[in-house]
């Protein structure tokens, strides 16, 4: 398999972070949205990361929908998402708050740093700011109620994607961060001791 997408970004790194912890081989296109548009579009017709090529070459694209397929194929006893039940329902849950805390830093950080000159809109940057504030939040109070998982005893998809969602808004709204969701913070940290997630940390 081939995913298309830096780490950076934090959808393109939850599937790689998922692909090693199931033990799925893959190599890694890291292909940037601001470099290599016209790639990427060859991949997504959204022009957006990540994409993955499966070995007989279709392309599924969307994290949300190639983490599902990952699943699939590791199947029930080793799916990152619970087939069913209270626990599914949990986990889809933390996911929501996780994915949504991300879109809204993404969309803070575009706001602020990648318009024109003179066209950022600070208001809008600090209402996104908030909204992922307030995801992190919820994630924070899960994570104090939980012991080491935020969804019942074992590691699953919403610890991944919350620990990433953590270490990107460290990364482009460290102010927002610093100090602010200990107990996530302390998830995270846990989540990145385990290599297969650890080593999909962005270092450029
Ligand atoms: N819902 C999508 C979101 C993917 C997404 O927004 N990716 C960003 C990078 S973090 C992107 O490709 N942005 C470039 C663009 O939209 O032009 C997913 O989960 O894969």
């Amino acid at each position: 398999m081939i995913l298309i997408g830096r780490n950076l970004s934090p959808f393109v790194r939850r599937v790689a972070a998922s692909l090693n912890l199931l033990g799925l081989p893959f190599e890694q296109r890291p292909l940037s949205t601001v470099d290599h548009k016209p790639e990427i579009m060859g991949f997504n017709p959204l022009g957006r990361v990540p994409a993955l090529v499966l070995d007989d070459g279709t392309v599924l694209v969307d994290s949300t929908a190639i983490l599902d397929a990952l699943d699939e194929t590791a199947g029930p006893g080793h799916a990152l998402v619970p087939a069913a039940g209270p626990q599914r329902r949990a986990v889809l849950q933390a996911l929501a708050l996780g994915t949504g805390a991300t879109e809204k830093a993404v969309a803070a950080f575009t706001e602020r740093d990648r318009r024109p000159g003179g066209l950022s809109w600070p208001e809008q940057v600090d209402r996104l700011s908030a909204q992922a504030a307030g995801g992190l939040g919820a994630l924070e109070s899960l994570a104090a109620a939980s012991d080491a998982w935020l969804c019942g005893g074992r590691l699953t998809q919403a610890d991944i994607t919350a620990a990433v969602a953590l270490d990107f808004c460290d990364l482009v709204l460290p102010g927002l961060t610093a100090g602010r969701f200990p107990a996530l913070a302390a998830l995270r940290d846990r989540a990145n001791a385990i290599p297969a997630i650890g080593e999909t940390r962005w270092r450029g």
